[in-house]
């Protein structure tokens, strides 16, 4: 039988539903039944295994699996000496230090001697470290967030998205020591040819994916005498396309926007008195 890769996801949890999206949308077909632990792509080499996140660094160590998607937390926590292949840019949090209202916070020296609950010992122990601090640390897997209330911690360090849980439990987040996103893990070798060539054909996809979703397509039409500094604002892939309209003195463009740049961009079309201006998402893209 051909070579297949295989990749490791998380079975259910916050990473699950994003990482199944990406590739579908590289147009690879699976029933993605979240019940079944294993199963194998139609369309292309690729079969998924639908594992706990935690096991994930492990399982492509040992080659259970080659490639997988974690929070980017969790694999410098584990410090398993694999690659990060892609950072894929979803599931952003950060991991911040949290105190009860009291607790006189006045940067992280004032940790020094407490007891912190986290369940990233190894990321909190290198910032702390890195400034001199030295803490005992509490480790717990879960509900980190109670431990200062029930008397066990002085302070925690935890994962924070929306802030909602600190909040809940009257808890002040004071200083984020540290950020992530989700990322594709593998192993630095691959050590089989046939697979490093599927991946490389996934990660093809994969990059069109990731682009497409970082720009917008955008049209509008615009006196042609701006067009000009139309140029200068929007930049395009190559340069925009410009198209004569019937009513004279005007064109329609056609380009593409970064995403992160698109209200600026906005702004300053509409300060030129673009109109009709249509906004369309782009589903691939490649140079
Ligand atoms: O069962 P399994 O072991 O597979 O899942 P899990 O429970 O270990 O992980 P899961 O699904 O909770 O999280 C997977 C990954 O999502 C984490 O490793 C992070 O990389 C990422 N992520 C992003 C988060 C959060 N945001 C997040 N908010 N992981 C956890 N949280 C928790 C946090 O620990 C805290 O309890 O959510 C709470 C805070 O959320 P807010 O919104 O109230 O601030
Ligand atoms: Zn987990």
């Amino acid at each position: 039988m051909a070579d297949v890769l295989r990749i490791a996801i998380q079975k259910s949890g916050r990473l699950s539903e994003k990482s199944l999206e990406i590739i579908k949308n590289c147009g690879i077909k699976f029933g993605s039944d979240a019940r079944v632990l294993k199963e194998m792509a139609s369309n292309f080499p690729l079969e998924f295994l639908y594992v706990r996140d935690d096991d994930i660094p492990t399982y492509i160590r040992d080659g259970v699996a080659d490639i997988g998607i974690v929070g980017r937390n969790e694999y410098d926590e584990q410090a398993i000496d694999l690659e990060v292949i892609r950072d894929l840019g979803f599931a952003k949090c950060r991991l911040s230090v949290a105190v009860p209202h009291g607790f006189p916070y006045t940067g992280l020296e004032s940790l020094q001697g407490k007891r912190i609950a986290t369940s990233y010992p190894n990321i909190l122990g290198k910032v702390l470290s890195e400034r001199g601090v030295t803490a005992s640390f509490i480790q717990v897997s879960g509900s980190v967030e109670v431990t200062p209330a029930v008397g066990i911690a002085d302070a925690i360090c935890d994962l924070v998205s929306t802030g909602a849980t600190l909040a809940m439990n009257d808890l002040k987040e004071v200083e984020a020591v540290y950020t992530s996103t989700a990322v594709m893990i593998g192993r630095k070798e691959m050590g089989n040819g046939e697979k490093e060539t599927i991946l490389k054909r996934l990660l093809l996809r994969i990059d069109a994916v990731m682009k497409a979703a970082s720009y917008k397509y955008v049209l509008f039409n615009l006196p042609e005498e701006h067009l000009a500094q139309v140029a200068d604002i929007v930049g395009g892939m190559k340069s925009p396309t410009v198209t004569r309209l019937m009513e004279t003195g005007w064109v329609s463009v056609q380009t593409v926007v970064a995403e992160d740049t698109f209200w600026d961009v906005f702004e300053q079309l509409k300060a030129l008195g673009a109109q009709g201006i249509l906004v369309t998402p782009i589903e691939k893209m490649t140079e």
